[in-house]
């Protein structure tokens, strides 16, 4: 049995169309996150990283030049995994409780972290991440290139992301990466999620 699994999706296929398309899930956690699972179980195959956690890989093969490849191939099945579960059907809308309390203390209001978001993930030259993390009091928009990871972030919290990469989004709206986001973030963004990683800072 392979150590690092591929999860199912927390939905199903065409749950989230057309925002994101079933096609699109078939190729992206079917073939993408799929080859990233495969690629790593065949990296840690006989060695020190085979006995350890997801996360565990991820955080020792971060920075070391020569764990490179394990390190874009472990981080990219963390980031999808945790990707699948920022979204849900019908989802969008407004947070409520401290998530709530906080966007508005850090951005103003919901509209104005869209933007910020949206503003980040649309800047983000060539493949990567947008991400809302929480450092203990308060929360911020970053990006991350390739693989990387807020989970190699000492003292950051993950809330939520948006794969920007190509394939997460060409074959529904081709070039129009602003379009993608925009849908995520107004249609299918799984707010419950963020406030279940808010609850889990630590
Ligand atoms: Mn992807």
């Amino acid at each position: 049995m392979s150590h690092i699994v591929l999860p199912a999706l927390p939905y199903d296929k065409d749950a989230l169309d057309p925002h994101v398309s079933a096609r699109t899930l078939d190729f992206h956690h079917g073939k993408h996150h799929a080859a990233y699972v495969n690629k790593t179980n065949e990296l840690i195959k006989g060695t020190k990283y085979e006995a350890m956690s997801l996360v565990d890989i991820i955080k020792a093969a971060a920075g070391q030049q020569s764990e490179t490849v394990l390190f874009n191939n472990a981080a990219q099945v963390w980031n999808h995994t945790f990707f699948w579960s920022c979204m849900r059907a019908k989802g969008g809308g407004a947070p409520t409780g401290r998530v709530a309390e906080l966007i508005q203390a850090s951005f103003g209001d919901v509209a104005k972290f869209k933007e910020e978001f949206k503003a980040a993930a649309i800047s983000q030259f060539g493949s990567g991440w947008a991400w809302l993390v929480f450092d203990g009091s308060k929360l911020s928009i970053t990006k991350t290139a390739n693989a990387a990871t807020p989970l190699t972030q000492p003292g950051h919290t993950a809330l939520f992301t948006v794969d920007v990469w190509e394939h997460a989004y060409y074959l529904d709206y081709q070039n129009r990466r602003p379009d993608f986001v925009g849908a995520v973030l107004d249609h299918v963004m799984n707010w419950d999620f963020v406030a279940e990683n808010l609850k889990n800072h630590h």
